[in-house]
């Protein structure tokens, strides 16, 4: 049997293997380093930078759950000054492929963001991170809306011209996620992620209050694995041709196989990296013996394959 292709596309870009970080969960990836070398990863997906520096939400911010983790950073980050001056050619010196996740509180915020990547060497794509769950006013997640999700990317589309892929990434939080995959593929995206945290809350029942500092937090790991295979199912399903890097719980070569059956083109793996740094390679390398063991050659072939004769 031939060696398995393993490569993948978001838009015009090329990557050598699926397997991605999920933004958040490695920073600009120099903790990683310390593990595993990061051009072996198919793509760094960097924390959502915002146009300045942030110290983010009152600790605690971290809370455990029945399979899973609640988060409450709110968009903690140097801003895109430093970012740009150090992140970056850190990452270009490792060779890393790089996907830059951005974040703004209101839609001209995020086209500035855009405007400064632009002429930046060395990025692959950018996640529009329209689906932060820790935001002051809830009103303002872009994700919840098909009108502010457009617009948002529409700024974005404007401002960095036609290179760089843009993928946005979307909410559960949502009656209806296809919709909002709609509006976003109109306004000019490449490719989608699928899907942020969803929103939720725990009370320590000794203390009578919220664990959380910012009482509610974003719902992360295998407990929200099947959500996060609905979602992409149902979003490959309406829009066949647009990439998906589907993530939520991945925490085995088995797990991401599941999400690139329901449609995902490249999966990022983010929670489980916290308990083990090297949890990315080691999915790198269980997926890629399931595909053989399963007979497929190239990657590509298994994406959406759960929908094929259904
Ligand atoms: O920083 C955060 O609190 C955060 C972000 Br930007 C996000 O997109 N998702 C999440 O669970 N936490």
């Amino acid at each position: 049997m031939s060696a398995l292709d393993f490569s993948t596309k978001i838009g015009s870009k090329r990557f050598s293997n699926p397997i991605f970080t999920a933004s958040g969960c490695a920073s600009s990836g120099s903790e990683l380093a310390q593990f595993l070398p990061l051009d072996e990863i198919g793509a760094i997906v960097t924390k959502s930078i915002m146009t300045k520096p942030r110290t983010g939400r009152a600790t605690p911010r971290m809370a455990e759950t029945p399979s899973g983790m609640l988060n409450s950073i709110g968009l903690q980050g140097p801003g895109i000054d430093t970012f740009l001056e150090v992140d970056i050619p850190w990452l270009v010196s490792q060779q890393a492929k790089i996907i830059v996740s951005i974040a703004g509180e209101t839609v001209d915020e995020y086209g500035v963001l855009a405007r400064r990547l632009r002429a930046v060497n060395g990025i692959s794509a950018v996640e529009v991170n329209i689906s932060c769950p820790n935001v002051e006013n809830r009103g303002q997640v872009f994700a919840c809306h098909t009108d502010t999700a457009a617009a948002v990317i529409e700024a974005v589309r404007r401002n960095i011209g036609g290179e760089l892929p843009i993928v946005a990434k979307l909410s559960p939080d949502v009656t209806d996620i296809v919709e909002i995959a709609r509006s976003v593929i109109n306004a000019g995206v490449d490719g989608l992620a699928l899907i942020n945290t969803l929103l939720g809350m725990v009370i320590d029942t000794n203390t009578m209050k919220p664990k959380l500092a910012g009482k509610t937090g974003g719902l992360s790991g295998p407990a929200i694995r099947p959500v996060a295979v609905r979602a992409i199912y149902q979003v490959h399903q309406a829009f066949p041709n647009t990439p998906i890097v589907g993530m939520g719980g991945v925490a085995s070569g088995r797990d991401a196989f599941e999400l690139i059956l329901a449609g995902a083109s490249a999966v990022s793996v983010g929670t489980a990296t916290f308990g083990d740094p090297t949890a990315v390679i080691k999915i790198k390398n269980q997926l890629s013996e399931l595909l053989t063991q399963r007979n497929f050659d190239n990657f590509r072939d298994a994406i959406g394959f759960a929908h094929r004769g259904v």
